[in-house]
């Protein structure tokens, strides 16, 4: 892979994934795709060698400008997505647009010109597991995606899937499940309970807390993308996960405790409509066929971290926060 594209590289999980690579793998050259949304940053490639990565301020849905960027490259990782299931219920039209129409625009200019083509999708196209159920999500579980954001993700895999059968594009699709790491935004979950801690206000839980996430470390999600590139077979689907199931009111309490507030030091809030209970993803596929592990299992020590990056980082995310404690007030959440 001499020469990759990187849709949504400017957000949470593509930017780690480009400094992993660049980090990483010497003899590749990164673009960058990337339409700046509320949710793309500019700054978190700040650091990345400009010798190997170009940066293109564009739409995924532009058929000329990603026409020509194909015509160039080897592959294309996509990560360019809306991502926030909030959002998606406040207002479902973007996710339509980008999920869908994007996907569909980057699948046919692979057609064209041939190009290895990596999905990146979520473990949330197969519903939600109940607490109790001792069942973990496969390659073989049924699709039953909840939110607008899911069930456009689960077009889009739809969608590759189809490329690959009908047309023979040349690719492979990963579902991953909840990353957490440094440049997550902070409307998202953990992200959103430490800026609250550092802004003076309580951080906010759905429901009854009881949910429950299986946390992986964004840079596990990206060594296990590389390995599906450079060695999965074309058309499967890997699972990404790395046994970190959590219950959202334990992951709260670890960050109070670890930012020095007492254990009820929060807020109830209404719960998320259609609010999925549990996710879980057996990932006995990618290790056994392809070898891969994830290296950085110590979830309390990766919060530590990254409790610490947004205590570092407090100029990346401020002059964000009072426009998404805003958005979350007009919901009650
Ligand atoms: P994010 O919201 O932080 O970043 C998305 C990026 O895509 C932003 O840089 C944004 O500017 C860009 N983008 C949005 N619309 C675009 C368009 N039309 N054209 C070009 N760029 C556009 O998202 P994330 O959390 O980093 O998620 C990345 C991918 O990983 C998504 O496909 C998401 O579904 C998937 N995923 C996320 C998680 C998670 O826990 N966050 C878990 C599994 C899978
Ligand atoms: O303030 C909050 N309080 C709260 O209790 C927020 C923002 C969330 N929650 C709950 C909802 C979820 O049960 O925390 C859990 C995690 O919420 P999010 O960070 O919004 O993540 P989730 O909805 O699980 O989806 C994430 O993982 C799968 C990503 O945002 C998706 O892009 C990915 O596909």
């Amino acid at each position: 892979m001499k020469s990759i594209i990187v849709t949504g590289g400017a957000g949470f999980i593509g930017s780690n994934f480009v400094h992993w690579v660049l980090d990483n793998k010497p003899d590749t050259q990164v673009t960058v795709l990337d339409a700046l949304t509320y949710a793309g940053n500019r700054e978190n490639l700040l650091g990345c060698d400009e010798a190997r990565m170009r940066f293109v301020h564009g739409d995924i849905c532009d058929v000329d400008l990603v026409d020509g960027l194909f015509a160039e490259a080897d592959a294309c990782v996509h990560f360019a997505a809306e991502s926030h299931n909030d959002n998606s219920i406040a207002d479902p039209s973007p996710f339509l647009r980008t999920n869908v129409q994007g996907t569909f625009t980057l699948l046919e200019a692979a057609r064209k010109h041939g190009t290895r083509f990596h999905h990146i999708s979520t473990d949330e196209v197969y519903g939600d597991l109940a607490l109790d159920d001792p069942k973990r999500f496969t390659e073989e579980s049924p699709y039953r995606p909840s939110s607008p954001y899911s069930s456009t993700k689960a077009a889009s895999d739809h969608l590759v899937r189809a490329w690959y059968r009908t047309y023979g594009v040349p690719v492979t699709l990963s579902n991953c499940s909840n990353n957490y790491g440094p440049r997550q935004h902070i409307e998202k979950f953990i992200p959103r309970q430490i800026t609250n801690i550092l802004s003076g206000l309580r951080p906010k839980l759905y429901g009854d807390g009881r949910n429950v996430r299986d946390w992986i470390h964004v840079d596990d999600h990206s060594s296990a993308v590389w390995t599906i590139l450079e060695n999965g077979a074309l058309g499967e689907t890997y699972l990404i996960g790395a046994d970190g199931e959590r219950s959202n009111i334990d992951v709260l309490r670890s960050i109070l405790e670890v930012m020095g507030r007492g254990a009820d030091d929060f807020d109830w809030v209404k719960d998320r409509p259609g609010h999925d209970r549990r996710y879980a993803i057996d990932s006995s596929k990618l290790r056994r066929d392809l070898g891969w592990s994830p290296e950085h299992t110590n979830f309390d020590e990766g919060l530590r971290q990254t409790i610490q990056w947004y205590i570092d980082n407090e100029s990346w995310w401020r002059s964000e926060k009072e426009a998404t404690e805003a958005k979350y007030a007009a919901s009650a959440q």
